[in-house]
């Protein structure tokens, strides 16, 4: 079965309408355009970086500003976005052309873990679809919503081979895109993550900044059998959140990037709106759990479109362990 039959199916039982499905094929079209870009490597002509930096105060590479701008085109196409924010913008992107009663926002990173581009490490975009308020005023405000109102969530992994996946609020999916055809084919329908797997992903160098639950926590899994998690553990670490969490969606484990005390008012490094909040939709659709180590992810009422918050995703047996480190 391929994307577009999927999403009819989908919506027919889930009772989206079909401007749902349009939207998302824009979105897989966006993916296509970025994975040729991507493969193409230094030939591309985009992978320099820029004088500028974004609004995170991260350099940009031409090939962040073109993703972004493929992003954009493929949403305008549809008429059905109001607005949008990406991470290469300080504020929302709003569409001049979209239909008047256009339903969506949408909140997307358009080259997530570009730093590994320089040497053809794993990359990925992530898009999170949330309701338009009807009639609401064009402002930041409207896209403070709760992860758990996304419509729909999902990224594009450019890796040896391109897959989509998404959830549109039953299950999460992935597909892969066929190179002969390009047509995204459901090949992993129903992804379910193991409730505990002994495999965790952070970025250990930053340990020392790490609150003290994290640091027992971690502790105690490098401890192994011998200790109190009578377990050998696993790490895994590319740098790449799509990377990670698709690694999770696949064979199960956590995915940490917690609240570290180098830059104190800062509550970690990932952004809620286009990077935790549709990755934790995802992981929950699949069974597991996501949390800032407090909290739910998907429960969170966002304070401004960049905020940035703890991330603790994965199997839900690892994710409660970690939220009662926290309680202790
Ligand atoms: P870049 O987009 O700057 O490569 O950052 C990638 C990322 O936002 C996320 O994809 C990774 O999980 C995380 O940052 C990696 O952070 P470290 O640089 O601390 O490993």
């Amino acid at each position: 079965m391929n994307l577009s039959d999927f999403l009819n199916q989908s919506c027919v039982t889930l009772s989206h309408s079909n401007q749902l499905s349009q939207l998302i094929l824009s979105i897989a079209e966006a993916g296509k355009q970025i994975a040729a870009l991507v493969a193409k490597g230094k030939l591309a002509g985009v992978s320099h970086h820029l004088d500028s930096i974004n609004v995170q105060g991260e350099a940009q590479m031409q090939l962040d500003i073109s993703s972004h701008d493929i992003f954009i085109n493929c949403l305008a196409a549809t008429k059905l976005v109001v607005g949008a924010v990406s991470e290469e913008l300080a504020s929302p992107h709003y569409f001049p052309d979209h239909l008047p009663d256009a339903p969506y926002l949408v909140c997307f990173d358009p080259l997530d873990g570009s730093s590994n581009v320089a040497f053809d490490g794993v990359v990925g975009s992530i898009f999170s679809i949330l309701p338009a308020p009807p009639n609401a005023v064009r402002s930041e405000e409207m896209f403070l919503q709760q992860g758990v109102h996304q419509i729909a969530a999902g990224y594009v992994l450019y890796g040896p081979a391109t897959m989509l996946v998404i959830s549109v609020g039953a299950g999460t999916h992935a597909f892969t895109l066929d190179p002969d055809t390009q047509a995204f084919e459901l090949t992993h329908p129903n992804l379910q993550i193991p409730a505990h797997y002994p495999e965790f992903a952070i970025n250990a160098s930053r340990q020392r900044y790490w609150e003290t639950p994290m640091q027992q926590y971690i502790a105690d899994c490098l401890a192994g059998e011998e200790g109190v998690r009578q377990c050998n553990f696993n790490m895994r670490w590319m740098a790449s959140m799509v990377a990670d969490v698709h690694r999770i969606l696949m064979r199960g484990g956590v995915f940490l990037y917690p609240k570290d005390n180098q830059v104190i008012d800062r509550a970690g490094r990932l952004r809620l709106l286009y990077e935790v909040s549709p990755m934790s939709m995802l992981i929950e659709q699949a069974g597991g759990k996501a949390s800032t180590g407090r909290a739910s992810v998907l429960d969170l009422y966002p304070s401004q479109i960049h905020q940035r918050v703890p991330a603790i995703l994965g199997s839900i047996n690892e994710v409660d362990l970690i939220e009662q480190y926290h309680q202790r």
